[in-house]
Formats: C-alpha cells, sequence, structure tokens
C-alpha cells in the first residue's frame, strides 16, 4: 500500500502513529502542500483524492481511502492488534467522539486552505489569522481537556492505559496549539496524556520533524 502524506500534516501524523501502532510500514510519497501552489492542488494528486487533502492511502486492490479517521479505522479491522477503540460499545462512542472533536471540530478551522482564505480572499492581517487559530485550537482543546477528566482523569492514556483513536488525534493537535502559540498551561490532563504518548516508539517517530520530508 501506499500512503500519501506531508510531515506538517496532523491529519497523516494521525495516520502515522496509527501505522506505527500497528507495526506497519506502508511505501509513502509526499505530497508538498506549500511548494508552488501546493501540490494537492495538482490534478495528478486530485485524480486520487477529489478533495485535494492529504492523506490519501491506495490499497494493493488499488482502492484509495481517503479521511484520515476512515483510514485509521480501516486499518484497525484489517490488522486488530492493538485494539485502536475499545470493545464496549459506549466506550467506542465515547473514544469516536473525543477523536471527532479534534478532526472534525478543531482541525478544519485551522487548516491551510482556510487559513490562506482568510489571509489571501479577506485580506487579514497574519496577526489576526493567528488569533484565528489561538482562539478555535484554544476553545477546542479546552473541552477535550474537560471530556478526558471525565472520562479517564487517572488513566496513562485519554481512555485507559493503552492508546487509542482518542490519543492518535489529540497529540497531533497538541503539536498544532505550540506551533500557533496556544497557552495549554490550563490544559494539564491533556499535557500530561501527551507526555506519556511521547514515550512510545510509536507517537515519537511520528512527528513531523522525524519525516524524511520535514522542512525546517
Ligand atoms: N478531514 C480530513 C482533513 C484532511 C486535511 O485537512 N488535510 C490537510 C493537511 S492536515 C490538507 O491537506 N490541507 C491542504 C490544503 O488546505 O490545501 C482528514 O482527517 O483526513
Amino acid at each position: 500500500m501506499i500512503f500519501h502524506g506531508y510531515f506538517r500534516s496532523s491529519a497523516a501524523w494521525r495516520c502515522r502513529i496509527a501505522f506505527n501502532l500497528k507495526g506497519i510500514e506502508p511505501q509513502t510519497r509526499f505530497v508538498h502542500l506549500r511548494r508552488e501552489g501546493g501540490e494537492q492542488k495538482r490534478p495528478a494528486y486530485r485524480a486520487l483524492n477529489p478533495q485535494g487533502l492529504v492523506p490519501a492511502l491506495e490499497l494493493d486492490d488499488g482502492t484509495v481511502l481517503t479521511q484520515s479517521l476512515a483510514i485509521i479505522e480501516w486499518l484497525d479491522e484489517t490488522h486488530p492488534e492493538p485494539p485502536l477503540l475499545p470493545a464496549d460499545p459506549a466506550r467506542r462512542a465515547l473514544v469516536r467522539a473525543f477523536a471527532e472533536a479534534v478532526a472534525c471540530d478543531i482541525h478544519p478551522l485551522q487548516n491551510l486552505r482556510v487559513l490562506s482564505y482568510l489571509r489571501e480572499e479577506i485580506g487579514l492581517p497574519q496577526e489576526s489569522v493567528d488569533a484565528w487559530c489561538r482562539r478555535w485550537l484554544g476553545d477546542g482543546l479546552a473541552a477535550c481537556e474537560a471530556l478526558a477528566r471525565r472520562h479517564g482523569g487517572d488513566t496513562r492514556f485519554t481512555f485507559g492505559d493503552a492508546p487509542s483513536l482518542a490519543d492518535i488525534c489529540l497529540v497531533p493537535q497538541m503539536g498544532s496549539a505550540d506551533r500557533f502559540g496556544v497557552d495549554t498551561s490550563a490544559m494539564p490532563r491533556l499535557r500530561e496524556i501527551t507526555a506519556a504518548c511521547a514515550e512510545l516508539p510509536a507517537f515519537a517517530d511520528a512527528v513531523p520533524a522525524r519525516q524524511p520530508d520535514a522542512e525546517a
């Protein structure tokens, strides 16, 4: 299988963690989101993913999967160990809800194309775009802090003592929070979970700086 990603993409980062946890190493292709207007917008990549977003995963039979959560759930269903979702249906729903709070409600508001639109078409100065990012990341992660405390205040990871889809989504978003200068000092639980994840090679090896296409 071939994984199309970009070192700084938090959606691709989620998938990298999941692949590492499963011990699977797909072939990789790098889609530079900023070079010459963005390789993700070119016809060759749009033929793969009409949304023009990374990640995308080409399976051996030619099927192309898009959307990080769908890719990770496919991976979890086809390679069940270690599980990324709990067995209990209600717990599964809670883990998915946490993951979606990040992937569906926080992340899209700080996506490259949204920020480019604010800057280039609405004409907002960079400091307003940065304030936009900090606002939505800060509010969203504050809610995640409350959810994390509610569901697993004394566990190593967000939902227990093994990493789940929730942690896979949380860690890259905390990385974005750092990059955009969000104050996370009032989010001790999220910081604690992020630190616990960083101790695992599957998470440590997935960070943007360790990817072959990484840039300063
Ligand atoms: N919901 C999608 C989001 C994918 C996404 O937004 N990818 C970003 C990078 S994190 C992207 O390709 N942005 C390119 C652009 O905005 O032009 C997923 O989870 O896969």
